[in-house]
């Protein structure tokens, strides 16, 4: 006989929810998904359809119903049955922390010398906030954070969206069950976070920040009154320890070791860190300590340091605690990562390919293992948007080898008013424009080889086989000359003599007559190896073989406007500015001068047969009826003559093209000053060469 209805659809939901929390698991706590994420959402959907359709089926404990509260007023206050213990701290981060701590245990044992080594379990120790969650009957019932260890409070709601947190253990689960763990945040997930954070901010949203680190984007989860913004949070949880455990009738685990009952957690579903490991005695203890070191910057979450426990339970409970931590564990730190200190000044610093990069100046604070002075702003907007001021308290971040960072201003600390970050408009080595082309995120300096800070590069680059070619002169004997200030600009090179190069280290008699040599013969080259030996930006050895190949002399590439360079195939606009900003540098002008002067020389050109184009580089706008043409044919023959035909009017516009009944934009050009032209001068002006 077939099951009544009511009967059917409870059983589906139950074979729903099970599936559900079999690949919930799968993919959030093994990092194994078993089903595309279209079937869980399919099975999750007919779950939600049944639940809705029939209310006496919905179950707390249902997958559904991880996002399912209201806000609250205020969290409640619960008392832990079990204290919720800290953990004693050994900031010795150096190896000696691990065998003090084994030394205090063999003590508290009595163990004399000849024993052997403790046992111990090694974990890692997550940066977030601890967490007590308890289960009665397999339910997960509440969750409470630590407090003061003895009162902390109820933030089951939020605790729920945890989706790595069973909301329902297995049959074998004790009657009642304190897991203890630590609440965090991944860091992949705190970036999206704050990514989302920015997008908000750059829209215009009131009241909405970035977060400094994960463990402050957790604890602050974690204390949302709404549990959709905690859900947003995307929280993790790993389980290393338990508060009340009562059997179920008829007994259920006995726990003799620590990692005995971790694996435990583990099989009844909760997340345990893969990197846990017995270790005997300091030697192992040591080693795991360094080895999680080294990879403490993969972790896929921030730790401030790793965990150690003696494993056998009767062991642990003949030891006790002192005052709310246990004399069992301990945790071994890592050096910090982040510290607090002030903003002494900001600088620029040249890089050698002419990148400006402010720095900001710090008081000496010891971070990440080693004193930091200096914190990457990494570029204007950067600086600007963590808004960093002369005088500001900030927290410093090194993580690994890391560059340091400031990840942040404390504006509360902000005493004094210091002017906003600007960057400067020029190079502060050489004083040429600093340059921030559209587009980019950097400034660079236009100085080129006038730049003492891109002189080394620029030498050695001009040196290059593929562009003048100086042979024998490698990077060594560059940061030689150039530190010994015999070499300031490229010209230098060539006013080497024999005496000077013999002083330098490890220079024989003969290398320095080969250098001297190979100057000489460097002399006779061409256009396209010397313009690409000027190192100008976006200008590699294609691009120089086109501008030597389409203007013939130096001369013309060096006069040639912006619209001129268009013309060159290669040449878009980004480098034809580049190009300029270069030549227009009177330093730049005043190298290539010496060089000439110094007896460089190539064979010169005539400029390729020149392409008509007369309205190269300018913008044309037509507006009112014409005589003669129409507006497409008006704008086919602005591009025809390598024109840009646009539509409105701006400071950009070079001609306006104005017809009968010219109406705004003849005004508008009025007002701007932009040059008005009839019918016939346009067709004057773009009339085609006879062929
Ligand atoms: N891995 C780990 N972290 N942690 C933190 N174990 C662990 N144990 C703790 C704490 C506060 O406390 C117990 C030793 C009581």
């Amino acid at each position: 006989m077939p099951p009544p209805l009511a009967d059917a659809l409870a059983a589906r939901a139950a074979a729903l929810r099970a599936e559900l929390d079999l690949h919930a698991h799968r993919y959030y706590v093994l990092d194994e998904p078993g089903i595309p994420d279209s079937d869980y959402d399919r099975l999750f959907n007919e779950l939600q359809a049944l639940e809705a359709a029939h209310p006496g089926l919905l179950a707390p404990d249902s997958p559904t119903q991880r996002v399912g509260g209201k806000p609250l007023g205020q969290f409640a206050a619960v008392r832990h049955r079990l204290p919720m213990l800290s953990i004693r701290t050994e900031t010795n981060t150096e190896a000696s922390g691990a065998e003090n701590f084994d030394n205090r245990v063999r003590k508290e044992l009595g163990l004399k010398e000849s024993d052997p080594p403790v046992e111990f379990v090694a974990e890692l120790k997550f940066d977030g906030l601890a967490m007590s969650l308890r289960y009665e009957r397999g339910i997960l019932v509440q969750a409470a954070t630590r407090g003061d260890g003895a009162v902390g409070e109820d933030v089951t709601q939020n605790i729920r969206t945890i989706r790595q947190i069973p909301l329902r253990l297995p049959a074998d689960a004790p009657a009642v069950l304190e897991v203890r763990g630590e609440v965090y945040m991944r860091r992949a997930e705190f970036e999206a976070l704050n990514e989302r954070q920015r997008a908000k901010i750059a829209q215009g949203a009131k009241g909405e920040k970035t977060f400094v680190n994960p463990r402050n984007a957790a604890a602050g989860g974690v204390r949302q009154l709404d549990p959709a913004i905690a859900a947003d949070r995307r929280l993790s949880f790993f389980a290393y320890g338990v508060g009340e455990v009562t059997p179920p009738e008829g007994g259920g685990p006995a726990f003799e070791t620590h990692l005995q009952l971790l694996l435990t957690l583990k099989s009844w579903g909760f997340p345990v860190a893969a990197q846990t490991r017995l270790a005997r005695g300091a030697t192992e203890l040591i080693a795991f300590h360094e080895a999680i070191g080294q990879q403490r910057d993969q972790l896929a979450f921030d730790i401030d340091g790793v965990v150690y426990k003696v494993n056998a339970l009767p062991l642990q409970r003949q030891m006790g605690f002192v005052s709310r931590e246990p004399r069992w564990a301990v945790a071994h730190k890592y050096p910090a990562q982040e510290q607090l200190t002030t903003v002494v000044g900001i600088d620029i610093q040249v890089g050698r390919t002419g990148k400006l990069t402010p720095v900001a100046k710090l008081a000496p604070v010891f971070v990440g293992g080693v004193t930091v002075t200096n914190a990457t702003l990494h570029n204007e907007d950067e600086a600007r948007r963590k808004d960093v001021r002369l005088g500001d308290t900030v927290i410093v971040r090194r993580a690994g080898d890391v560059i340091p960072e400031v990840v942040s201003v404390l504006l509360e600390r902000r005493v004094q008013a210091a002017a906003q970050f600007t960057m400067p408009t020029q190079c502060p080595v050489c004083g040429s424009d600093a340059v921030r082309e559209e587009g980019e995120a950097d400034h660079r300096c236009s100085g080129g080889l006038f730049c003492a800070a891109q002189r080394k590069e620029a030498i050695l680059h001009y040196a290059h086989k593929r562009a003048v070619e100086v042979d024998g002169l490698g990077d060594k004997l560059v940061e030689q000359l150039v530190d010994a200030d015999v070499v300031r600009t490229l010209p230098d090179l060539y006013r080497l003599g024999f005496a000077a190069l013999a002083r330098l280290d490890r220079m024989a008699d003969k290398s320095a007559g080969k250098l001297l040599a190979a100057l000489e013969k460097s002399k006779q080259t061409t256009l396209a190896r010397f313009v690409f030996g000027l190192g100008i930006r976006h200008v590699g050895e294609a691009t120089a073989k086109a501008l030597a190949g389409h203007f013939g002399k130096l001369d013309s590439i060096m006069d040639a406007g912006h619209g001129q360079l268009l013309d060159v195939a290669d040449v878009g606009p980004v480098v034809a500015a580049s190009i300029r900003t270069f030549f227009d540098q009177p330093h730049n002008r005043e190298v290539v001068e010496q060089l000439r002067a110094c007896g460089v020389t190539w064979q010169e050109g005539e400029p390729a047969v020149a392409t008509w184009r007369p309205l190269s580089g300018l913008t044309l706008v037509v507006t009112g009826t014409l005589p003669s043409l129409s507006r497409d044919e008006a704008k086919d023959r602005i591009e025809a003559a390598g024109g840009k035909a646009a539509g409105s009017v701006s400071k950009k516009t070079d001609y306006l093209v104005a017809g009968a009944e010219a109406g705004s934009k003849l005004e508008k050009a009025q007002a701007l000053g932009v040059t008005v032209i009839d019918e016939a001068a346009f067709l004057a002006l773009t009339e085609p060469p006879p062929a």
